[in-house]
């Protein structure tokens, strides 16, 4: 009788699944068949056009507002999702934002600079919201998935590119990186956009690790982080001068190599969603020449776990939890 059953399809929340990889993975799942997908998006329209673009077909996605620069709007959003009844299986931490040209920092509703805000604040308070819903959920397997990358670990090439990720000693991340009585910059330094994207992407590495060590053995959940590739042509770069925006594909094509259509790295990214080889908890995935996943080392700073301890309390603090 048990081999009549067929599986339900799974629910997987995408943020940022309005453009890019976000986008790339919707599609990906949506053409499976198996997954509905929950494009959590601050642009309605824009992410109805990208889902009607992209050919997936209505009964396979829903858009619901949510902008993670507002912690009153992850609020909302979590409060929509749990009163639509829906069951969550899968949560991916996927929207980011990337300053790299600006002389002056921006802030989020609460007043925090905005990449750290939106890229690990937001998906912060976002994801312990949402915690007990995926610990509820009955699908054979439930991920709680934050994409970090290579540019944030200073044990690669990329990750050496000057500014590098730093979080020093979270004097900045403490003080809540309002510009006001404390730093923009977690490590207390001065802004730098740039930098503070890749800072970003250390605390989703590390914000993936404590989740795991915290709640990977009582709830079953697997954590997982991932660098999908060099994605060049994605919006990700939209605020880069125009000759970058020109140059930076041929160079990651022709020079690094690192280079990934946003189609193969959606395929990543659903792999890391739904594979079932792939349950395994705490790990940061890579991918090499042929496209096989491997489990990929972090630079010290990004497994550092009394940081990724400190992060954590404080976030608490900043996001409202504690
Ligand atoms: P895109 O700019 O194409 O996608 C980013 C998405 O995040 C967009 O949908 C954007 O929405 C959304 N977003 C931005 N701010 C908010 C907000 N406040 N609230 C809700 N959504 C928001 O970039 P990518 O696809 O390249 O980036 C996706 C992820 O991949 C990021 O986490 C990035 O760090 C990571 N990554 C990218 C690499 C690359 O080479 N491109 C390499 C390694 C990692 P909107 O469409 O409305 O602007
Ligand atoms: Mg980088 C193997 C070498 C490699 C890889 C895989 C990347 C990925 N980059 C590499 C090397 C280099 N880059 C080198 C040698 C340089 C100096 C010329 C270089 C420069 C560079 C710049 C200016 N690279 C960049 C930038 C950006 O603005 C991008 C960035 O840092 O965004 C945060 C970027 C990136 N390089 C990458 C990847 C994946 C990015 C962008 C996206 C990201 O990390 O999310």
């Amino acid at each position: 009788m048990d081999g009549k059953k067929t599986l339900r399809k799974g629910s997987v929340i995408i943020t940022g699944a309005s453009s890019g990889l976000g986008l790339a993975t919707a599609k990906a799942l949506a053409e499976t068949g198996k997954w509905h997908i929950i494009m959590a998006c601050r642009d309605f329209l824009k992410a109805e056009r990208a889902a009607k673009s992209a050919g997936m077909s209505k009964e396979n996605y829903t858009i619901m507002h949510l902008d993670l620069a507002s912690l009153d709007s992850v609020r909302q959003f979590v409060d929509s999702y749990k009163r639509s009844g829906r069951p969550l299986d899968v949560l991916v931490c996927n929207a980011a934002v990337y300053q790299p040209t600006a002389r002056e920092p921006s802030f989020t509703a609460e007043g925090f600079e905005l990449s750290v805000g939106t890229n690990h604040l937001g998906h912060f308070l976002l994801s312990r919201l949402l915690l007990d819903d995926l610990k509820e959920s009955d699908y054979p397997s439930k991920r709680l998935i934050i994409v970090g990358s290579i540019t944030g670990n200073t044990n690669t090439l990329a990750g050496n590119v000057p500014p590098k990720a730093n979080l020093g000693d979270l004097r900045g991340l403490a003080g809540g990186l309002n510009g006001l009585n404390s730093s923009t910059m977690i490590d207390g330094g001065h802004f730098d956009g740039a930098k503070a994207y890749k800072d970003s992407k250390v605390c989703n590495m590390l914000t993936m690790q404590e989740f795991h060590r915290r709640f990977h053995e009582a709830t079953g959940i697997t954590f997982a982080s991932l660098y999908p590739g060099c994605i060049a042509t994605t919006g990700l770069f939209r605020e880069h001068i125009t000759l970058f925006r020109i140059l930076f594909p041929l160079f990651q094509k022709y020079i690094t190599k690192g280079f990934v259509s946003e189609e193969e790295s959606g395929k990543r990214l659903a792999q890391v969603v739904s594979d079932p080889s792939l349950t395994k908890s705490g790990v940061y995935w890579s991918w090499n020449k042929d496209s096989a996943s491997f489990e990929n080392q972090l630079s010290p700073e990004a497994s550092d776990q009394e940081k990724a301890r400190k992060i954590w309390e404080l976030s608490e603090k900043l996001v409202g939890l504690a």
